[in-house]
């Protein structure tokens, strides 16, 4: 670029770097940053309220009927309230603002070099919209009658009749939240496609968007093109709990199954709408921290690609008990173990980048590498419950729940913290403290499999889910299973007390850590190209992109992590 076009660039660009006053910085701001943090403040918020509720009903498995310490008596209907709402919570108010909308808003345009999202008005609108939705569902808890019991999968016709769900309103401010939240991600995935398609630094080609901006976008639009038919069966669910209308009742003619297919036509793509932006987020990470480039970025690519367009055609694994045409069960049997593949593909990629390489063990690597063993532990569980003869005794138990649970903690708490502590020096323009960061990551990543390994012997000894007392079951109420849910208790309680070391790390390192330098960890994607944090309006001048990120980091040499922005000599 000559100093001239340099010059004008400047100068066009300088209209951005206004000050602005505290309301329009923070609490209405149009900055893609700002919104992306209050999507990433709200969704770690809810995380503390889905881990209260998870830790109050597992108090109830491990020592049912007694009084739980800081939350009280848990009766059935309690019991199911609190897991619908951990559940809704967890995926729908952290996985997705943190992940999606919060990352996504922090880091595209930071990432492909431009200055601010396309539409930042639409933005703001996003997450005004998120934040009403997510007082709708907080509402929803204290209405008579208390919050929706009908989990999160809401299938009817207990989600469809008042007194099956145990609630009445309870019911429909939970769909009327889930709807709205909807509305604000189809809202934020038109800005996220827009900008990455329309707002690239020069020279940055298709070829050349990193990894983690790639797999939002994709994620958003796999989002976009599964959302609908549930948008529709909500309404639908809504007119039947309101209105008296029976799409989902077989006392007026409805079918039940109907809801079941609408529900994981989204459901499945869901899976990789919240795995996907974790996996471009390890990518990065895991790129940076073994000082190599990425093994296959191109291959990573089109299998994520691949896994997105199976992700459509295999719904109906989730129904294999629930009365369907065998011969159509088989079909989904084939699909889903077809979907495996490019993920395995995708593994296979991630761990030849580390191979050869030096590897820095540092906390956001710690957690890269943590998702890659227990999401693999989740995948290959899948495996299992994918195939439709072994499902017949697996459905329902708690070794799905276990499975579930090694996918989705992976991916949303893994995945945030992972993201946060990679990002952060970008953030708040401080660096956390490692010590505490190490000590967290150990007091999370081994508690967490000391909940959920247990699970799968549950599983595997005929638990079934969604009960709420086991003492009911002679079977079930054996004390060698009694004693597996205390353990898996106990470390559920363990885990959330590490949260703290996290809090206080978090929160101090924000205003008293050590001063982050530009490029603390030598990346090489343009994010690290700017001050820490970046000013409104992102570069003092655009960036100019002269070669991929992606071609050009070679291992051991330092040179070789400089801004991609500098033109070669
Ligand atoms: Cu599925």
């Amino acid at each position: 670029m000559s100093q001239a076009t340099a010059a004008v660039q400047t100068d066009t660009h300088a209209e951005h770097h206004e000050e602005l006053s505290f309301l329009y910085k923070y609490i209405l701001p149009v900055d893609h940053k700002i919104i992306g943090m209050q999507y990433i403040f709200t969704g770690m918020i809810m995380a503390i309220i889905g881990g209260y509720f998870a830790y109050a009903f597992r108090m109830q498995l491990a020592f049912p009927g007694e009084l739980v310490p800081l939350y009280g008596l848990v009766g059935p209907g309690e019991y199911n309230m609190l897991v619908t709402n951990h559940g809704t919570i967890m995926i729908f108010w952290v996985a997705m603002p943190v992940l999606i909308a919060g990352f996504g808003n922090f880091l595209i345009p930071l990432m492909i070099g431009c200055d601010d999202m396309v539409f930042p008005r639409l933005n703001r609108l996003s997450y005004q919209i998120f934040l009403v939705s997510t007082l709708v569902l907080i509402t929803s808890f204290f209405v008579a009658g208390g919050g929706f019991g009908g989990a999160w999968t809401s299938y009817p016709p207990l989600s469809s009749v008042a007194e099956y769900s145990r609630t009445d309103w309870g019911a429909s401010l939970w769909i009327l939240a889930v709807a709205l939240e909807f509305v604000s991600f189809l809202l934020g995935g038109i800005n996220f496609i827009t900008t990455t398609m329309n707002a690239r630094a020069p020279g940055m080609k298709w070829m050349d968007i990193p990894i983690a901006v790639w797999f939002i976008v994709v994620a958003v639009i796999l989002f976009m093109a599964s959302v609908g038919p549930l948008v529709a069966g909500a309404v639908m669910l809504f007119m039947d709990q309101r209105l008296g209308t029976t799409f989902f009742l077989p006392s007026g003619g409805g079918d039940p199954l109907l809801w079941q297919h609408l529900f994981w036509f989204f459901g499945h793509p869901e899976v990789y709408v919240v795995l996907l932006p974790t996996m471009g987020i390890v990518a990065d990470i895991i790129s940076v921290f073994s000082r190599k480039k990425l093994f296959g970025y191109r291959t990573i690519l089109y299998t994520a690609f691949a896994t997105g367009g199976l992700s459509f055609i295999v719904w109906a694994h989730h129904q294999f008990i629930a009365g369907i045409d065998p011969r159509v069960a088989n079909v989904f049997v084939v699909t889903t173990v077809l979907i495996s593949i490019p993920l395995a593909e995708m593994m296979f990629s991630y761990i030849a980048t580390l191979y050869g390489g030096s590897i820095e063990f540092k906390t956001p690597m710690l957690w890269a590498l943590s998702f890659l063993a227990s999401f693999l532990i989740g995948g290959v569980t899948g495996i299992y419950l994918g195939a439709s003869a072994l499902d017949i005794y697996f459905h329902d138990s708690y070794f799905v729940l276990a499975h579930f649970h090694y996918t989705f903690f992976p991916i949303t708490i893994i995945g945030m913290f992972a993201a946060l502590t990679y990002w952060f020096p970008k953030m708040f323009g401080r660096m956390m403290n490692e010590t505490l960061g190490k000590i967290h990551f150990w007091g999370t990543f081994v508690p967490f499999n000391c909940i959920f390994l247990p699970l799968f012997l549950l599983g595997l000894a005929g638990q079934n889910r969604r009960v709420y007392n086991f003492q009911n079951y002679p079977d079930l109420a054996k004390q060698e299973l009694q004693d597996i849910r205390i353990f898996a208790t106990v470390s559920l309680i363990v885990l959330l007390l590490f949260q703290f070391v996290f809090i206080y790390n978090f929160f101090v390192s924000m205003f008293k850590g050590e001063k982050a330098p530009n490029n603390p960890w030598n990346a090489n994607t343009l994010e690290w190209s700017t001050s820490s944090p970046p000013p409104h309006g992102n570069f003092k001048i655009l960036p100019t992109v002269y070669r991929s990120a992606y071609e050009y980091s070679v291992p051991g040499r330092e040179k070789d992590y400089w801004p991609q922005n500098e033109p070669p000599e």
